[in-house]
């Protein structure tokens, strides 16, 4: 199966003032897009091809000789999701019920959450991702952060809300001010839609 770059959920200009067109053009065109035919190359002739983006991911991410193609797979996952995170006129406390009550119980609170998501973001130390994610093994909900192309799914748990840090996210719109833009990315940009659908999905089932 070849990885195909997926469209945009929306128009370039979406998400402005807090994510510009021209970072989504750089981003979703060329970053994403490299990542996928980079994922394509190099995972010609492994025998991955035919399972799916998760398996092959998970996959690649447990045998060290395809450290490569890991990190092209992870990316492509992680931005599959990412596009779908936002929304224009997205982000804010208005949370739907299931996901709220959770969010609250585990974290103790909306602000509690978004303090801690917004803390994960500013500490992964370089490139890398904060999320959300489902453990099935406690059923409730963390926060982690991850390098580079990594993410829940190889340690056994389900995202429902990531946020890229790497710097090819922010740069144009924020320079240097990783906080800011975490700040835009829960309070303006935040698609609760798409997180809720996921997490109402419950834990990922990746064949062994
Ligand atoms: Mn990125």
């Amino acid at each position: 199966m070849a990885f195909t770059l997926p469209d945009l959920p929306y128009d370039y200009d979406a998400l402005a003032p807090y994510m510009s067109r021209e970072t989504l053009e750089f981003h979703h065109d060329k970053h994403h897009k490299a990542y996928v035919d980079k994922g394509n190359e190099l995972i010609a002739g492994t025998g991955l091809e035919a399972l799916s983006l998760e398996e092959a991911m998970v996959a690649a991410f447990k045998d060290k000789a395809k450290a490569g193609l890991f990190n092209q797979l992870g990316q492509h996952y992680n931005h599959i999701h990412f596009w779908h995170w936002m929304k224009k006129g997205g982000g804010g406390k208005s949370l739907p019920g299931a996901l709220a009550k959770q969010i609250d119980a585990d974290f103790g609170g909306f602000d509690a959450f978004r303090a801690k998501f917004i803390e994960a973001g500013m500490t992964q130390f370089g490139s890398g991702w904060c999320w959300l994610a489902l453990d099935p093994a406690t059923g409730k909900l963390d926060i982690s952060k991850t390098a580079n192309g990594e993410n829940p799914v190889i340690y056994g748990k389900t995202p429902i809300l990531g946020c890229d840090v790497w710097e090819h996210s922010y740069y144009i719109d924020y320079r240097n001010a990783r906080p800011k833009y975490l700040e835009a990315f829960v309070d303006s940009m935040v698609n609760w839609d798409y997180v809720a659908e996921l997490y109402e999905k419950g834990p990922l089932k990746l064949a062994a």
